[in-house]
This record gives structure tokens, C-alpha cells and sequence, in this order.
């Protein structure tokens, strides 16, 4: 029989990437989608089968991390063999803003998914994705045994459901994992998040539609991997014969100047011409350097990264090219908020 996977946080990022994989494995994938005043299946478009269709290998269901009773709904008619808790109000910056929500959705929204597990008394696994972020302060190399100390109301959330996710294994022997991957990027990295905002604005400035590119702070280390790569971590860690807690990451730091050194000079364009200073980046407390030591997972998961962050650096500023060009030759282009 085929596997099958519930996916929260299918329309972001991670969410498209390991749909792929998953189909391409067979499994049928669930998706849950929330509801949205417009369209945000973007990054899975390229996926969708016709609803009409019998024996899809993607089917979308509208739900919420908010709304618990959709969560045991949604599991106790599908009974996934695994799900992925993907879904979560991921931007650090944003988390200031709205703590309140990113705790109800990034933190709360975990416990519901366990919870909605043990409701609806099915057997399956579960992937809980966890962060960098909970590291904060900790000095690099940061790896499974480094204390946390979050440095937003995101990573306090990230942590707390981090803990929760260890709490359901011990309590209920629930197979439940977390990956705590280190930032991972792509073509499909939203667009506010830093390394995309770069890319797009390489892009943008080389077609002479943007002059400028306006940053925070460009001394954080990050330690910046592939995300293709990266999902392909989360499936292992379900697949192995115990759960338990995984740092995903290159081992590599970057600066963000390095990072944007990189980009620009990938679009034949010098970055001090035309990145400016605003302190709006800025966050009211920042993570200075986090770099991971992934070598748990190399030695029980036998995953390894390859792409390093200049080449994954050259892979986004090429592909933003070739989406804008291919926006410029059909379409009117959007108007930039920056
Ligand atoms: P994205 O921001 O690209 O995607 C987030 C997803 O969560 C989207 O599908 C979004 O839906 C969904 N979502 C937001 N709010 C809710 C809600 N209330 N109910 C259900 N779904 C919701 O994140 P990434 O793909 O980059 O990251 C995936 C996960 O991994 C996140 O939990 C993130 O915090 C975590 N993570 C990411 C890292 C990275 O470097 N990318 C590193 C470490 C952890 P919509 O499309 O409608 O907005
Ligand atoms: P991060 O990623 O906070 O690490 O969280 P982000 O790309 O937002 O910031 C990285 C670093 O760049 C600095 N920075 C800016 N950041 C943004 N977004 N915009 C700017 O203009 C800017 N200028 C400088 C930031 O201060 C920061 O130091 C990401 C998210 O995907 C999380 O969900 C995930 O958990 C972590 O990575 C690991």
C-alpha cells in the first residue's frame, strides 16, 4: 500500500519541496490549506491534480493550526502514516509585531497537532519542524545538546513546541521528531526573508526597475543551506527505527555582506552602489551568529549537504532573473514595496 503524509504548511517553501519528494516516493500527500482572500498556491500549482480525478497523489484540505476541532477533523478521516508540522508564522522580524498570533500559531498550533493525534487515536508519526532560532545567544557551533536561549517571540514559540514535541514522545510513545534546521534557501524563499529580498533586488536592479535595496543589519552570521536538501532530512528522520532530535545544517558561516557580495557580483553589479540603510530590519534583539554541527544527522541519517551557500547564492540570483524576464516578456510587472 502507498504511504500517505499530512502537510501543514504545503503553499510555503519547505511545504512545496517535500511534496515533491513525496509524490515522487508515492505517497499520496494531504495539504492543509488555509483559507486566503487570494490565491496562495503558488508554489504548488505545478502539483495540482484535477479534484475530479480519481487516485490523486495531492489533495488540498482547507483547515487552520488555529482551529484544533479541523485538526482531529482533518486526522481522523485521512490517517496519515506521517505528518509534517510545516505550518507556522515563520518571519523573526514579524514576531515582534505579532506575538501574540506567531505564539498561537508557531507555538499553540503544535500542541493542537499532537493533540488532534492522540483524539483522534491514530498511529502515525510526526516531524515537528524546529529552528535555529531557539539557539539565540548560544555560541556557535551550535548542535542537539546546545542549550536554548530564543531571541524572539518566534523562537520562544519554536521552543516551546519543540519541548512539546519531546513531551508527546515521552508521555504517549508517540514516534514525533525534531528537525532543528539551520536557514535553508531557494528559488522559492519568500520574498521578504533576506537572502530572496537580495535576489530579487539583483534582478530587479539589473532590468532598472529598482535603484536601491534597503537592509538591516549585514554583520549577522548565518549559516545558509539548500532547501531540497533539507526536506530530504525531514522524511529521514520519519523513516528511522527511533525518533529523536536532529540539527540540519552546512557547518558553513556566511555574513549577510558576504551573502550580498555574492549575489551582486553574481548579476555583474557592485552592492555598495546601491544598498542603503533602514533601521525598520532592524530586530529589538538580534541572533548574531548561528552555524550548525549536523554531524548526528550525517552519522544516523546519512545526510550530508552539497550545495554551499555561494553556489546557492548564484542558483537564486539566476532563477530571479529568469522569472523576471519571463514576468517582463507576458505580463505588467508589480509594484515593489521593497
Ligand atoms: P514559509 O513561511 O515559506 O511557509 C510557512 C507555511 O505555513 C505556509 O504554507 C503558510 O501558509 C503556513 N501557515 C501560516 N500560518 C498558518 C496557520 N495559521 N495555519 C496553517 N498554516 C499556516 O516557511 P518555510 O517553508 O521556510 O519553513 C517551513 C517551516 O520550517 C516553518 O515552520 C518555519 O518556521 C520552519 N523553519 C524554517 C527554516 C528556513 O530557513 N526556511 C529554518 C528552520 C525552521 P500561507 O502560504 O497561506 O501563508
Ligand atoms: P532569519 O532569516 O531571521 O534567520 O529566520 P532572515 O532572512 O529574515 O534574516 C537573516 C538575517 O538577516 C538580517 N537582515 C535582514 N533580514 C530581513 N528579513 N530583511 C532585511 O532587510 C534584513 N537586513 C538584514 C536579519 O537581521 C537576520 O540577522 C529564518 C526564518 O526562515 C525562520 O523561520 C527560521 O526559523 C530561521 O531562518 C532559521
Amino acid at each position: 500500500m502507498a504511504k500517505s503524509a499530512l502537510i501543514t504548511g504545503i503553499t510555503g517553501q519547505d511545504g512545496s519541496y517535500l511534496t515533491e519528494l513525496l509524490i515522487g516516493k508515492g505517497y499520496t500527500v494531504h495539504g492543509l490549506l488555509r483559507r486566503s482572500s487570494s490565491f496562495n498556491t503558488g508554489r504548488i500549482d505545478h502539483l495540482y491534480e484535477d479534484p475530479h480525478d480519481e487516485g490523486r497523489s495531492l489533495v488540498l484540505h482547507h483547515a487552520d493550526l488555529a482551529d484544533g476541532v479541523a485538526l482531529v477533523n482533518l486526522l481522523r478521516d485521512l490517517r496519515p502514516d506521517e505528518v509534517y508540522n510545516l505550518g507556522a508564522q515563520s518571519h523573526v522580524r514579524v514576531s515582534f509585531d505579532s506575538p501574540l498570533y506567531t505564539g498561537d500559531v508557531t507555538g499553540m498550533g503544535t500542541v493542537r497537532l499532537l493533540e488532534a493525534i492522540r483524539a483522534s487515536g491514530i498511529d502515525t508519526r510526526i516531524y515537528q519542524a524546529s529552528s535555529s532560532e531557539m539557539f539565540g545567544t548560544a555560541p556557535p557551533p551550535q548542535h542537539e545538546a546546545t542549550p536554548f536561549h530564543p531571541r524572539s517571540p518566534y523562537g520562544c514559540a519554536k521552543v516551546f513546541s519543540y519541548w512539546s514535541t519531546v513531551n508527546y514522545r515521552e508521555a504517549y510513545d508517540l514516534f514525533a521528531v525534531n528537525g532543528i534546521l539551520f536557514n535553508h534557501e531557494s528559488p522559492r524563499r519568500g520574498e521578504t526573508f533576506v537572502t530572496r529580498k537580495i535576489t530579487r533586488a539583483v534582478a530587479r536592479i539589473r532590468a532598472g526597475l529598482q535603484r536601491h535595496l534597503y537592509l538591516g543589519n549585514l554583520d549577522a552570521v548565518r549559516d545558509w543551506g539548500y532547501a531540497p536538501e533539507y526536506v530530504e532530512a525531514m522524511w529521514r528522520m520519519l523513516q528511522a527505527d527511533e525518533p529523536g532530535d536532529y540539527v540540519v545544517a552546512t557547518g558553513v558561516a556566511a555574513t549577510v555582506r558576504e551573502f550580498l557580495h555574492e549575489a551582486f557580483r553574481a548579476g555583474g553589479l557592485d552592492w555598495r552602489e546601491h544598498v542603503r540603510f533602514d533601521p525598520k530590519y532592524q530586530r529589538p534583539a538580534e541572533v548574531d551568529a548561528l552555524v550548525g554541527d549536523a554531524a548526528k544527522a550525517e552519522a544516523e541519517l546519512g545526510w550530508k549537504p552539497r550545495v554551499t551557500w555561494g553556489e546557492l547564492a548564484r542558483i537564486m540570483v539566476e532563477a530571479d532573473i529568469s522569472a523576471l524576464a519571463a514576468e517582463l516578456s507576458g505580463e505588467a510587472v508589480r509594484v515593489d514595496r521593497g
